[in-house]
């Protein structure tokens, strides 16, 4: 598969290393950026043509799908530019930042009669994930009643913004437990604890999120972005018969000076390597095999937007937000979640 990746920055370069380097059957032939320097450099690695934008990438006859890692405010357009084009395009969070600008992506992909978009929630693909929905799908922590979740960076830069905590960073809780529950999320709320002082003046951090789906299953994630220590992510679904818990990654136990200790990974990039590798092969798999993409779908995508967008409304209003995401069209249920 020859793959034009538009947006080379931190994880556009981090996705052109991985379809290089890691993933087989796929390449990068195509680049671009609104910084023509960065696109270059970018494109040096790979060996790939520099392209002015997003739509003469989409457009080559040397681009048999498309990756966008461009901003969020321009994801949309690039995605419709390739679902017209009829070429399977890989979103990286978020599909879009409107539910409108998600649903035309949605109904564009409708039209064209079967799935080519999908959207870059990497953590359905991480193995402690993975286990855990095989335990709650088997019955064997019985129905789920609750889930505990913490979602933890160890720092923030000063242009994270407040509504970025629901829309940047929940965003993965949100997509992942809709696919661990197979549940709808039907309401959101934000409150807000007391304040660390480590971190910029005008973030509210931590947050605390509280989420129900259709089913009644009640929610808790805490979002704390300067939590100092490292990157640290933590769910725990209970259920009538037992729970089930998120593994931390694996690391090396040093005891040493009166204590024994294991390290925690700094930042995502770590923490998600192998998810991030295992989305990709994945992805490249079905476009080699001619099947439409099995990982999160457009109709993901909009859920997750309107989702975070209604924890930033509560965060605003201090009520509770329902988010009225009608039933999952069949389009979409067809085309099977992996
Ligand atoms: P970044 O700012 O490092 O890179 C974005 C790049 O896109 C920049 O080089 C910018 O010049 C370029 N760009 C912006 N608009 C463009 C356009 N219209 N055409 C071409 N290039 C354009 O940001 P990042 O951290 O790499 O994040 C990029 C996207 O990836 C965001 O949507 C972010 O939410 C998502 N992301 C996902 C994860 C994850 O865990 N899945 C992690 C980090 C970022
Ligand atoms: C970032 O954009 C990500 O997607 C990371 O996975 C998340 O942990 C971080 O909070 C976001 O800012």
């Amino acid at each position: 598969m020859r793959i034009g990746v538009i947006g080379a920055g931190w994880i556009g370069r981090e996705h052109i290393r991985r379809l290089t380097d890691v993933i087989v059957g796929a390449r990068v032939t195509a680049v671009t950026d609104i910084d023509a320097e960065r696109a270059a450099e970018a494109a040096r690695y790979p060996g790939a043509a520099v392209h002015a934008d997003g739509a003469s990438l989409v457009a080559s006859e040397d681009v048999d799908a498309v990756l966008v890692t461009s901003w969020g405010p321009t994801h949309a357009e690039h995605v419709l530019n390739a679902v017209a084009a009829g070429k399977p395009v890989f979103c990286e969070k978020p599909l879009a930042t409107t539910p409108e600008d998600c649903l035309k992506i949605v109904e564009a992909e409708r039209a064209h009669g079967g799935r080519l978009v999908q959207v870059g929630f990497m953590r359905r693909f991480d193995q402690g994930y993975r286990q855990m929905k095989e335990v709650i799908d088997a019955g064997r922590i019985g129905t789920p009643l609750m889930v505990h979740c913490a979602h933890r960076n160890a720092s923030s830069v000063e242009a994270y913004t407040s509504d970025m905590a629901a829309l940047d960073t929940a965003v993965h809780e949100i997509d992942v437990l809709r696919w661990l529950l197979d549940d709808e999320i039907v309401s959101a709320q934000v409150i807000v604890p007391r304040s660390t002082t480590r971190k910029h003046a005008h973030l509210t951090d931590p947050q605390f999120m509280l989420f129900e789906t259709a089913r009644g299953v009640r929610i808790d994630l805490e979002v704390f972005v300067n939590c100092r220590y490292g990157y640290d992510i933590q769910c725990e679904t209970v259920g009538e018969d037992g729970l089930v818990r998120l593994p931390d990654p694996a690391a090396v136990g040093v005891r040493t000076a009166g204590a024994h200790s294991t390290a925690i990974l700094p930042d995502w990039t770590g923490r998600f390597a192998d998810a991030f590798d295992t989305e990709f092969r994945e992805w490249v798999a079905d476009l080699a095999a001619g099947r439409a993409p099995t990982g999160p779908s457009a109709w993901d995508g909009y859920a997750a937007t309107v989702i975070s967008g209604a924890a930033v409304e509560s965060r605003a209003s201090g009520r509770v937000v329902t988010t009225d995401i009608p039933k999952r069209p069949d389009f979409y249920a067809a085309d099977g979640r992996p």
